[in-house]
Protein backbone atom coordinates (compact mmCIF):
# COMPACT_ATOMS: atom_id res chain seq x y z
CA UNK A 1 0.00 0.00 0.00
CA UNK A 2 1.52 3.65 -1.60
CA UNK A 3 0.19 5.18 1.83
CA UNK A 4 2.71 3.22 3.53
CA UNK A 5 5.26 5.38 2.72
CA UNK A 6 3.65 8.57 4.44
CA UNK A 7 3.08 5.80 7.23
CA UNK A 8 6.57 5.21 7.46
CA UNK A 9 7.94 8.60 7.02
CA UNK A 10 5.40 9.71 9.86
CA UNK A 11 6.30 6.74 11.44
CA UNK A 12 9.77 8.20 11.88
CA UNK A 13 9.16 11.62 12.58
CA UNK A 14 7.03 10.46 15.88
CA UNK A 15 10.22 7.65 16.59
CA UNK A 16 12.52 10.79 16.89
CA UNK A 17 10.42 12.14 19.71
CA UNK A 18 10.19 8.86 21.72
CA UNK A 19 13.87 8.85 21.14
CA UNK A 20 14.44 12.28 21.82
CA UNK A 21 16.63 12.71 25.50
CA UNK A 22 14.45 15.45 26.10
CA UNK A 23 10.83 16.69 24.52
CA UNK A 24 11.27 20.84 24.30
CA UNK A 25 10.95 23.12 21.10
CA UNK A 26 14.12 22.26 19.10
CA UNK A 27 12.54 18.67 19.10
CA UNK A 28 8.83 19.82 18.44
CA UNK A 29 9.82 21.88 15.66
CA UNK A 30 12.19 19.31 14.19
CA UNK A 31 8.74 16.93 14.49
CA UNK A 32 6.99 19.53 12.81
CA UNK A 33 9.54 19.94 9.69
CA UNK A 34 9.60 16.51 9.02
CA UNK A 35 5.79 15.75 9.52
CA UNK A 36 5.47 18.76 6.78
CA UNK A 37 8.07 17.01 4.13
CA UNK A 38 6.28 13.64 4.87
CA UNK A 39 2.58 15.20 4.11
CA UNK A 40 4.04 17.12 1.36
CA UNK A 41 5.60 14.11 -0.72
CA UNK A 42 2.10 12.78 -0.40
CA UNK A 43 0.75 15.41 -2.41
CA UNK A 44 -0.95 17.33 0.30
CA UNK A 45 -2.12 20.68 -0.44
CA UNK A 46 0.69 23.37 0.73
CA UNK A 47 -1.94 25.62 2.37
CA UNK A 48 -3.31 22.59 3.99
CA UNK A 49 0.16 21.78 5.33
CA UNK A 50 1.13 24.66 6.62
CA UNK A 51 -2.42 25.01 8.83
CA UNK A 52 -1.92 21.58 10.32
CA UNK A 53 1.77 22.05 11.25
CA UNK A 54 1.10 25.24 12.76
CA UNK A 55 -1.60 23.66 14.38
CA UNK A 56 0.34 21.28 15.72
CA UNK A 57 3.25 23.10 16.81
CA UNK A 58 0.99 25.35 18.83
CA UNK A 59 -0.55 22.72 20.65
CA UNK A 60 2.27 20.94 21.60
CA UNK A 61 4.15 24.13 22.52
CA UNK A 62 1.95 25.74 24.38
CA UNK A 63 -0.93 23.54 25.88
CA UNK A 64 -0.72 22.21 29.43
CA UNK A 65 0.10 18.92 29.29
CA UNK A 66 -2.75 16.83 31.62
CA UNK A 67 -1.51 15.15 34.80
CA UNK A 68 -0.66 11.63 34.02
CA UNK A 69 0.39 11.95 30.81
CA UNK A 70 4.48 12.48 30.11
CA UNK A 71 5.04 15.90 27.78
CA UNK A 72 6.71 12.98 25.40
CA UNK A 73 2.43 11.50 25.04
CA UNK A 74 1.04 14.73 24.77
CA UNK A 75 2.93 15.65 21.96
CA UNK A 76 2.66 12.37 20.05
CA UNK A 77 -0.83 12.85 21.07
CA UNK A 78 -1.58 15.97 19.37
CA UNK A 79 -0.10 14.78 16.30
CA UNK A 80 -2.85 12.39 16.39
CA UNK A 81 -5.41 14.19 17.54
CA UNK A 82 -4.59 17.36 14.44
CA UNK A 83 -4.22 14.52 11.83
CA UNK A 84 -7.36 12.93 12.71
CA UNK A 85 -8.92 16.28 12.67
CA UNK A 86 -7.57 16.93 9.60
CA UNK A 87 -9.16 14.07 7.74
CA UNK A 88 -12.68 14.79 8.93
CA UNK A 89 -13.05 13.61 12.46
CA UNK A 90 -16.49 12.03 13.12
CA UNK A 91 -17.67 9.95 10.53
CA UNK A 92 -21.29 8.63 10.48
CA UNK A 93 -21.45 5.24 9.03
CA UNK A 94 -24.06 3.87 6.68
CA UNK A 95 -27.20 3.30 9.21
CA UNK A 96 -29.15 0.26 8.08
CA UNK A 97 -31.67 -0.92 9.87
CA UNK A 98 -33.16 -4.74 8.85
CA UNK A 99 -36.42 -4.17 6.60
CA UNK A 100 -35.69 -0.82 5.87
CA UNK A 101 -34.34 -1.09 2.96
CA UNK A 102 -31.39 1.68 2.02
CA UNK A 103 -31.01 2.26 -1.65
CA UNK A 104 -27.33 3.52 -2.48
CA UNK A 105 -26.29 4.64 -5.45
CA UNK A 106 -22.63 5.08 -6.99
CA UNK A 107 -21.76 7.73 -8.98
CA UNK A 108 -17.76 8.61 -10.42
CA UNK A 109 -16.47 9.60 -13.84
CA UNK A 110 -15.32 6.83 -16.06
CA UNK A 111 -12.65 4.06 -14.66
CA UNK A 112 -12.77 5.47 -11.24
CA UNK A 113 -13.41 1.97 -9.74
CA UNK A 114 -17.76 1.90 -9.64
CA UNK A 115 -18.20 -1.63 -10.60
CA UNK A 116 -15.64 -2.86 -8.84
CA UNK A 117 -16.62 -0.88 -5.13
CA UNK A 118 -20.14 -1.97 -6.19
CA UNK A 119 -19.03 -5.43 -5.42
CA UNK A 120 -16.66 -4.48 -2.85
CA UNK A 121 -19.60 -2.53 -1.14
CA UNK A 122 -22.32 -5.71 -1.12
CA UNK A 123 -19.37 -8.13 -0.12
CA UNK A 124 -19.03 -5.83 2.54
CA UNK A 125 -22.60 -5.75 4.01
CA UNK A 126 -23.03 -9.57 3.35
CA UNK A 127 -20.17 -10.13 5.87
CA UNK A 128 -22.24 -8.09 8.24
CA UNK A 129 -25.13 -10.35 8.36
CA UNK A 130 -27.21 -7.97 5.52
CA UNK A 131 -28.45 -8.40 3.09
CA UNK A 132 -27.62 -6.76 0.14
CA UNK A 133 -28.24 -6.93 -3.77
CA UNK A 134 -26.91 -5.03 -6.90
CA UNK A 135 -28.64 -3.50 -9.71
CA UNK A 136 -26.11 -2.43 -12.85
CA UNK A 137 -27.41 0.80 -14.04
CA UNK A 138 -24.49 1.31 -16.57
CA UNK A 139 -26.14 0.84 -19.61
CA UNK A 140 -24.06 2.57 -21.50
CA UNK A 141 -20.46 0.82 -21.73
CA UNK A 142 -21.09 -2.19 -23.31
CA UNK A 143 -19.68 -5.34 -21.05
CA UNK A 144 -20.51 -3.25 -18.15
CA UNK A 145 -22.85 -5.99 -16.81
CA UNK A 146 -21.18 -8.77 -17.41
CA UNK A 147 -18.44 -7.38 -15.47
CA UNK A 148 -20.61 -6.73 -12.37
CA UNK A 149 -22.08 -10.34 -13.05
CA UNK A 150 -18.70 -11.79 -12.85
CA UNK A 151 -18.09 -10.23 -9.29
CA UNK A 152 -21.98 -10.47 -8.11
CA UNK A 153 -21.57 -14.14 -9.47
CA UNK A 154 -18.07 -15.00 -7.44
CA UNK A 155 -20.07 -13.48 -4.19
CA UNK A 156 -23.16 -14.78 -4.42
CA UNK A 157 -25.04 -11.58 -4.45
CA UNK A 158 -28.51 -11.37 -6.96
CA UNK A 159 -28.05 -8.46 -9.45
CA UNK A 160 -30.27 -7.21 -11.83
CA UNK A 161 -29.65 -6.13 -15.09
CA UNK A 162 -30.00 -6.44 -18.55
CA UNK A 163 -27.36 -5.90 -21.09
CA UNK A 164 -29.91 -4.60 -23.82
CA UNK A 165 -31.91 -1.83 -21.80
CA UNK A 166 -31.31 1.52 -22.76
CA UNK A 167 -33.06 3.45 -20.11
CA UNK A 168 -31.16 3.46 -16.33
CA UNK A 169 -33.99 4.63 -14.71
CA UNK A 170 -36.48 2.20 -15.80
CA UNK A 171 -34.21 -0.68 -15.16
CA UNK A 172 -33.49 0.77 -11.80
CA UNK A 173 -37.09 0.63 -10.45
CA UNK A 174 -37.51 -2.57 -12.13
CA UNK A 175 -34.58 -4.04 -10.08
CA UNK A 176 -35.70 -2.24 -6.98
CA UNK A 177 -39.01 -3.80 -7.49
CA UNK A 178 -37.66 -7.38 -7.24
CA UNK A 179 -35.19 -6.28 -4.21
CA UNK A 180 -38.18 -4.95 -1.99
CA UNK A 181 -37.19 -7.28 0.61
CA UNK A 182 -33.02 -6.52 0.73
CA UNK A 183 -31.50 -4.80 3.44
CA UNK A 184 -29.31 -2.64 1.05
CA UNK A 185 -29.78 -2.38 -2.52
CA UNK A 186 -26.30 -0.78 -4.39
CA UNK A 187 -26.97 1.17 -7.79
CA UNK A 188 -23.84 0.86 -10.38
CA UNK A 189 -23.95 3.88 -12.87
CA UNK A 190 -22.12 4.53 -15.86
CA UNK A 191 -20.58 8.07 -15.12
CA UNK A 192 -20.07 8.28 -19.02
CA UNK A 193 -17.99 11.68 -18.28
CA UNK A 194 -14.58 12.46 -17.84
CA UNK A 195 -15.01 15.73 -16.01
CA UNK A 196 -16.77 17.24 -13.23
CA UNK A 197 -19.86 19.30 -14.54
CA UNK A 198 -21.57 16.69 -16.82
CA UNK A 199 -20.62 13.89 -14.14
CA UNK A 200 -22.99 16.25 -11.57
CA UNK A 201 -25.42 17.00 -14.23
CA UNK A 202 -25.99 13.22 -14.47
CA UNK A 203 -25.89 12.52 -11.29
CA UNK A 204 -28.71 15.12 -10.43
CA UNK A 205 -31.06 13.48 -12.88
CA UNK A 206 -30.51 10.01 -11.92
CA UNK A 207 -31.20 11.47 -7.92
CA UNK A 208 -34.16 12.80 -8.81
CA UNK A 209 -35.74 9.76 -10.54
CA UNK A 210 -34.04 7.06 -8.31
CA UNK A 211 -34.93 8.97 -5.29
CA UNK A 212 -31.34 7.04 -3.43
CA UNK A 213 -31.04 7.23 0.07
CA UNK A 214 -27.53 7.95 -0.16
CA UNK A 215 -25.47 8.63 -3.12
CA UNK A 216 -21.62 7.66 -3.03
CA UNK A 217 -18.87 9.43 -4.95
CA UNK A 218 -16.03 7.00 -5.88
CA UNK A 219 -12.94 8.50 -6.56
CA UNK A 220 -9.88 7.77 -7.87
CA UNK A 221 -7.08 8.20 -5.50
CA UNK A 222 -4.72 8.37 -7.73
CA UNK A 223 -5.08 12.04 -9.25
CA UNK A 224 -4.30 13.21 -6.03
CA UNK A 225 -4.75 16.68 -4.44
CA UNK A 226 -7.29 17.19 -7.94
CA UNK A 227 -9.58 15.22 -6.23
CA UNK A 228 -10.69 18.62 -4.61
CA UNK A 229 -12.49 20.15 -7.49
CA UNK A 230 -14.57 17.14 -7.82
CA UNK A 231 -15.43 16.18 -4.05
CA UNK A 232 -16.07 20.09 -3.97
CA UNK A 233 -18.63 19.87 -6.84
CA UNK A 234 -20.20 17.08 -5.51
CA UNK A 235 -20.58 18.19 -1.78
CA UNK A 236 -22.03 21.13 -3.24
CA UNK A 237 -24.88 19.66 -5.09
CA UNK A 238 -26.07 16.69 -2.70
CA UNK A 239 -26.87 17.04 0.66
CA UNK A 240 -26.91 13.27 0.76
CA UNK A 241 -23.47 12.76 -0.57
CA UNK A 242 -20.51 10.57 0.87
CA UNK A 243 -17.45 9.56 -0.78
CA UNK A 244 -15.04 6.25 -1.62
CA UNK A 245 -12.00 6.91 -2.51
CA UNK A 246 -10.09 4.26 -4.26
CA UNK A 247 -6.45 2.70 -5.47
CA UNK A 248 -5.44 3.77 -2.04
CA UNK A 249 -2.95 0.61 -2.82
CA UNK A 250 -1.13 1.72 -5.63
CA UNK A 251 -0.61 6.00 -5.32
CA UNK A 252 1.60 7.86 -4.01
CA UNK A 253 -0.22 10.90 -4.10
CA UNK A 254 -3.40 9.00 -1.37
CA UNK A 255 -2.20 11.63 1.23
CA UNK A 256 -3.50 14.21 -0.83
CA UNK A 257 -6.39 13.00 -2.17
CA UNK A 258 -7.79 12.32 1.58
CA UNK A 259 -7.17 15.53 2.99
CA UNK A 260 -8.05 17.45 -0.31
CA UNK A 261 -11.54 15.94 0.00
CA UNK A 262 -11.82 16.23 3.39
CA UNK A 263 -10.82 19.51 2.84
CA UNK A 264 -14.26 20.02 1.67
CA UNK A 265 -16.46 18.89 4.25
CA UNK A 266 -17.95 15.96 2.02
CA UNK A 267 -17.81 12.54 4.38
CA UNK A 268 -15.30 9.92 3.28
CA UNK A 269 -16.88 7.14 4.61
CA UNK A 270 -15.17 4.20 3.05
CA UNK A 271 -11.50 3.93 1.07
CA UNK A 272 -10.71 1.09 -1.71
CA UNK A 273 -7.31 -0.61 -1.78
CA UNK A 274 -7.48 -3.01 -4.09
CA UNK A 275 -8.58 -4.66 -7.27
CA UNK A 276 -9.79 -7.52 -4.85
CA UNK A 277 -13.16 -7.55 -3.61
CA UNK A 278 -12.32 -7.58 0.12
CA UNK A 279 -10.29 -4.35 -0.85
CA UNK A 280 -11.87 -2.01 1.36
CA UNK A 281 -12.80 -0.51 4.46
CA UNK A 282 -14.90 1.90 6.12
CA UNK A 283 -13.02 5.26 6.75
CA UNK A 284 -12.61 5.91 10.18
CA UNK A 285 -10.20 8.42 10.39
CA UNK A 286 -8.92 8.20 14.02
CA UNK A 287 -8.19 4.40 12.89
CA UNK A 288 -6.74 5.20 9.90
CA UNK A 289 -4.22 7.64 11.49
CA UNK A 290 -3.36 5.27 14.16
CA UNK A 291 -2.09 3.07 11.48
CA UNK A 292 -1.09 5.04 9.22
CA UNK A 293 1.36 6.32 12.18
CA UNK A 294 2.56 2.61 12.81
CA UNK A 295 0.70 2.39 16.06
CA UNK A 296 -2.53 0.77 15.86
CA UNK A 297 -5.24 2.68 17.66
CA UNK A 298 -3.18 5.68 19.72
CA UNK A 299 -6.54 5.35 21.60
CA UNK A 300 -5.76 2.21 22.41
CA UNK A 301 -1.51 2.71 23.09
CA UNK A 302 -2.85 5.91 25.21
CA UNK A 303 -4.65 3.80 27.39
CA UNK A 304 -2.12 1.37 28.05
CA UNK A 305 0.14 3.74 29.03
CA UNK A 306 -2.03 4.49 31.76
CA UNK A 307 -2.58 1.12 32.49
CA UNK A 308 0.87 -0.17 32.49
CA UNK A 309 1.37 2.95 35.35
CA UNK A 310 -1.17 0.78 37.43
CA UNK A 311 0.30 -2.18 36.88
CA UNK A 312 3.09 -1.42 38.85
CA UNK A 313 1.75 -1.33 42.21
CA UNK A 314 3.28 0.43 44.74
CA UNK A 315 4.60 -1.87 47.07
CA UNK A 316 6.20 -3.74 44.22
CA UNK A 317 7.75 -0.61 43.23
CA UNK A 318 9.37 -0.30 46.20
CA UNK A 319 10.35 -3.55 46.27
CA UNK A 320 12.02 -3.62 42.81
CA UNK A 321 14.12 -0.70 43.71
CA UNK A 322 15.29 -1.91 46.62
CA UNK A 323 16.89 -4.44 44.77
CA UNK A 324 14.16 -7.16 44.90
CA UNK A 325 13.97 -7.55 41.17
CA UNK A 326 13.33 -10.92 39.87
CA UNK A 327 13.43 -12.09 36.49
CA UNK A 328 10.03 -12.28 37.25
CA UNK A 329 9.08 -8.44 37.59
CA UNK A 330 11.69 -8.24 34.37
CA UNK A 331 9.15 -10.39 32.15
CA UNK A 332 6.41 -8.89 33.46
CA UNK A 333 7.15 -5.47 32.73
CA UNK A 334 8.11 -7.08 29.01
CA UNK A 335 4.81 -8.16 28.64
CA UNK A 336 2.93 -5.12 30.23
CA UNK A 337 4.95 -3.16 27.18
CA UNK A 338 5.20 -6.17 24.34
CA UNK A 339 4.49 -3.78 20.93
CA UNK A 340 5.09 -0.74 22.49
CA UNK A 341 8.72 -0.08 21.60
CA UNK A 342 11.84 0.54 23.84
CA UNK A 343 13.04 -0.04 27.47
CA UNK A 344 13.10 3.73 27.58
CA UNK A 345 9.02 3.04 27.94
CA UNK A 346 9.37 0.72 30.28
CA UNK A 347 11.58 1.71 32.62
CA UNK A 348 9.46 5.00 32.48
CA UNK A 349 6.98 3.73 34.30
CA UNK A 350 9.13 3.01 37.33
CA UNK A 351 8.43 5.76 39.16
CA UNK A 352 11.72 7.55 39.87
CA UNK A 353 13.76 5.33 37.49
CA UNK A 354 14.03 7.51 34.69
CA UNK A 355 17.20 9.26 36.45
CA UNK A 356 20.31 8.66 34.80
CA UNK A 357 20.43 5.62 33.06
CA UNK A 358 22.49 5.53 30.05
CA UNK A 359 20.72 5.65 27.03
CA UNK A 360 22.24 2.48 24.99
CA UNK A 361 20.75 0.62 27.70
CA UNK A 362 17.33 1.91 27.30
CA UNK A 363 17.96 1.91 23.63
CA UNK A 364 16.69 -2.00 23.58
CA UNK A 365 15.52 -2.81 20.15
CA UNK A 366 12.04 -4.28 20.45
CA UNK A 367 13.68 -7.59 19.01
CA UNK A 368 15.71 -8.12 21.78
CA UNK A 369 12.95 -7.87 24.04
CA UNK A 370 10.77 -10.40 22.46
CA UNK A 371 14.01 -13.02 22.55
CA UNK A 372 14.34 -11.94 26.26
CA UNK A 373 10.65 -12.95 26.83
CA UNK A 374 10.97 -16.06 24.93
CA UNK A 375 14.25 -16.96 27.02
CA UNK A 376 12.56 -15.93 30.17
CA UNK A 377 9.65 -17.95 29.98
CA UNK A 378 12.09 -21.20 29.30
CA UNK A 379 12.93 -20.86 32.68
CA UNK A 380 11.94 -22.57 35.88
CA UNK A 381 10.33 -20.40 38.22
CA UNK A 382 13.06 -21.38 40.63
CA UNK A 383 15.51 -19.92 38.14
CA UNK A 384 13.60 -16.99 37.58
CA UNK A 385 13.09 -16.07 40.61
CA UNK A 386 16.56 -16.50 42.16
CA UNK A 387 18.41 -16.29 38.92
CA UNK A 388 21.87 -16.99 40.92
CA UNK A 389 21.21 -20.66 40.55
CA UNK A 390 22.50 -20.73 36.82
CA UNK A 391 25.26 -22.50 35.95
CA UNK A 392 26.42 -23.46 32.61
CA UNK A 393 23.97 -26.60 31.95
CA UNK A 394 20.73 -24.29 33.02
CA UNK A 395 22.20 -22.16 30.72
CA UNK A 396 22.37 -24.52 28.18
CA UNK A 397 18.92 -25.80 28.30
CA UNK A 398 17.11 -22.60 28.62
CA UNK A 399 19.28 -21.62 25.31
CA UNK A 400 18.13 -24.98 23.44
CA UNK A 401 14.48 -24.45 24.90
CA UNK A 402 14.21 -20.96 23.64
CA UNK A 403 15.34 -21.09 20.28
CA UNK A 404 18.57 -18.85 20.96
CA UNK A 405 22.48 -19.83 21.93
CA UNK A 406 24.15 -19.66 25.20
CA UNK A 407 25.68 -16.50 24.59
CA UNK A 408 22.26 -14.78 24.69
CA UNK A 409 21.38 -15.87 27.72
CA UNK A 410 24.44 -15.23 29.22
CA UNK A 411 23.60 -11.68 28.02
CA UNK A 412 19.69 -11.60 29.11
CA UNK A 413 21.17 -12.42 32.49
CA UNK A 414 23.93 -9.94 32.47
CA UNK A 415 21.63 -7.01 31.05
CA UNK A 416 19.31 -8.47 34.69
CA UNK A 417 22.08 -8.06 37.00
CA UNK A 418 23.04 -4.56 35.51
CA UNK A 419 19.31 -3.32 35.99
CA UNK A 420 18.98 -4.72 38.80
CA UNK A 421 22.24 -2.73 40.22
CA UNK A 422 21.25 0.19 38.80
CA UNK A 423 17.88 0.05 40.32
CA UNK A 424 20.08 -0.46 43.92
CA UNK A 425 21.81 2.43 43.49
CA UNK A 426 18.94 4.80 42.34
CA UNK A 427 17.47 3.88 45.17
CA UNK A 428 20.50 4.82 47.78
CA UNK A 429 21.85 7.61 45.64
CA UNK A 430 18.95 9.68 44.86
CA UNK A 431 16.16 10.92 47.36
CA UNK A 432 13.42 9.98 44.86
CA UNK A 433 10.20 12.02 44.66
CA UNK A 434 8.65 8.68 43.65
CA UNK A 435 5.49 6.67 45.16
CA UNK A 436 3.28 10.35 44.75
CA UNK A 437 -0.19 9.00 43.35
CA UNK A 438 -0.24 8.22 39.80
CA UNK A 439 2.70 10.14 39.72
CA UNK A 440 3.69 10.67 36.08
CA UNK A 441 7.37 10.39 35.49
CA UNK A 442 8.53 12.37 32.46
CA UNK A 443 11.63 11.18 30.84
CA UNK A 444 13.16 14.86 30.68
N1 LIG B 1 -5.38 -0.91 -7.48
C1 LIG B 1 -6.70 -0.73 -7.40
N2 LIG B 1 -7.43 -0.81 -8.50
C2 LIG B 1 -8.76 -0.62 -8.40
C3 LIG B 1 -9.39 -0.33 -7.16
N3 LIG B 1 -10.70 -0.17 -7.40
C4 LIG B 1 -10.88 -0.37 -8.73
N4 LIG B 1 -9.71 -0.64 -9.34
C5 LIG B 1 -9.46 -0.89 -10.77
O1 LIG B 1 -9.82 0.24 -11.52
C6 LIG B 1 -10.28 -0.12 -12.80
C7 LIG B 1 -11.61 0.53 -13.12
O2 LIG B 1 -12.59 0.02 -12.26
P1 LIG B 1 -14.14 -0.04 -12.58
O3 LIG B 1 -14.81 -0.55 -11.35
O4 LIG B 1 -14.40 -0.77 -13.84
O5 LIG B 1 -14.45 1.49 -12.79
P2 LIG B 1 -15.81 2.21 -13.29
O6 LIG B 1 -15.59 2.58 -14.69
O7 LIG B 1 -15.93 3.43 -12.42
O8 LIG B 1 -16.92 1.25 -13.06
C8 LIG B 1 -10.37 -1.64 -12.80
O9 LIG B 1 -9.26 -2.16 -13.47
C9 LIG B 1 -10.30 -2.01 -11.33
O10 LIG B 1 -9.73 -3.26 -11.12
C10 LIG B 1 -8.56 -0.22 -5.99
O11 LIG B 1 -9.00 0.05 -4.87
N5 LIG B 1 -7.24 -0.44 -6.17
MG1 LIG C 1 -18.35 0.53 -14.30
Amino acid sequence: MALDRLGSSLYEAIRKVFKASVVDEATVKELVRDIQRALLQSDVNVQLVLDISKRIEERALKEKVPPGIARREHVIKVVYEELTRFLGEKQVPIRIEPGKRKILMLVGIQGSGKTTQAAKLSRYFQKRGMKPALICADTFRPGAYAQLQQLANRINIPLYGNPQAKDPVKLVQEGLKQFENKDIVIVDTSGRHKEEQELIKEMKTLERSIKPDEVMLVIDGTIGQQALVQAKAFHEATPIGSILVTKLDGSARGGGALSAVAATGAPIKFIGTGEKTEDIEAFIPSRFVGRLLGMGDLETLLEKVKEAEIKVPEKKAKAILSGKFTLTDMYEQFEAFKGMGTFKRLLKMLPGASYNIPDDMLNVAEERLQKWRVMIQSMTPGERDNPKVFNASRMKRVARGSGTSEKEVKELLKQYLVMRKMLKTLRRKKKLPFFGKGMPIDLK
